[in-house]
């Protein structure tokens, strides 16, 4: 056992799907780490706009103003390109957490920033196994196993649409496309979700939970007047092959070794070395203004 989980959690999280709230950043901590976060967010990292015809019909594209530019280049992978974002994803509690539920050698596949702005929307139940990608390309993962880390880095809580979870769920649901998009986010058929017995997972801003792809979740719409933003890292196992996104992607190695060898994978200790690096680069006066002085 690493940190907060004990045996007792760690067996929970197996029975239910999904941890208690854990305790990441402290208050001042995650103050300061918001204002970088944000300052992250007004750049464009490395993954590309989706086509129309792949942003259709996907539950984020909800989060994109109306006829506004996509913000997937603002929130998707950002730890592949802000070494504030990689610290993140590596804080020890984090780091702790998952290696007690998954052993020592972990792989981070990717990580989104979802800002649910005020009266942002719901996102219906689904599960993430199967769920995120389109018909005829279910899943980026081979063999298709993963889990994820939800870090609070604004409070989010009932008022602000958190996540509500049914727990137990390990079978894989059936599907429908949220919409007639033609490349709509599979949700969980709703004959199947019984939400009677939903947990409300309120997390304090420097809070985090894990849980696994087969968890069933939903979040509704943010009813408050404050934005409830959050970090999402997807991880899985240096054995599992990951399908890249979007050219440029690599997977991070957050901790232990790589002795499978089947992904671009870079320790997370270089990566940031790398990103440090660049940014003391661009941060010399002689080569003008900084593209991205802040992340
Ligand atoms: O943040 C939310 O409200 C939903 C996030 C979600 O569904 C996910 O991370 O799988």
């Amino acid at each position: 056992m690493y940190g907060q989980l004990d045996s007792t959690a760690a067996e929970m999280y197996r029975q239910r799907g999904f941890t208690a709230p854990l305790d990441a950043l402290s208050a001042a901590e995650i103050r300061d780490v918001a204002a970088r976060v944000r300052s992250v967010m007004t750049v464009e990292g490395p993954a590309p706009p989706p086509t129309a015809a792949e942003a259709d019909g996907r539950l984020s594209s909800e989060l994109s103003k109306e006829g506004a530019r996509s913000i997937v280049p603002y929130v998707e992978c950002r730890h592949l390109d802000s070494a504030v974002m990689l610290k993140l994803c590596l804080t020890s509690a984090i780091v702790d957490a998952a290696r007690t539920l998954y052993g020592p050698d972990l792989i981070l596949w990717r990580s989104t920033l979802i800002d649910k702005f005020p009266g942002g929307p719901e996102f219906r139940w689904h599960q993430d196994f199967g769920g995120v990608y389109r018909r005829g390309s279910e899943y980026g993962l081979e063999p298709p196993t993963f889990f994820t880390v939800y870090l609070a880095i604004d409070d989010a809580k009932r008022e602000h649409g958190c996540l509500e979870f049914i727990a137990g769920v390990r079978a894989i649901l059936p599907t429908v496309p949220a919409s007639e998009g033609r490349n709509a986010t599979l949700l969980t058929d709703p004959s199947h979700v019984d939400p009677a017995n939903s947990v409300h997972m309120e997390l304090n801003a420097g809070q985090f939970t894990i849980f696994t792809d087969r968890a069933l979740h939903y979040s509704a719409r943010n009813h408050s007047s404050t934005h409830r933003l959050v970090f999402v890292m997807r991880l899985t196992f240096p054995m599992v092959k990951v399908r890249s996104h979007f050219p440029g992607h690599r997977c991070v190695l957050l901790c232990g070794d790589d002795r499978v060898g089947v992904n671009n994978c870079v320790p997370a200790e270089r990566l940031i070395a790398e990103l440090r690096a660049r940014d003391a680069v661009t941060r010399l006066p002689s080569r003008g203004a900084a593209r991205n002085p802040a992340v």
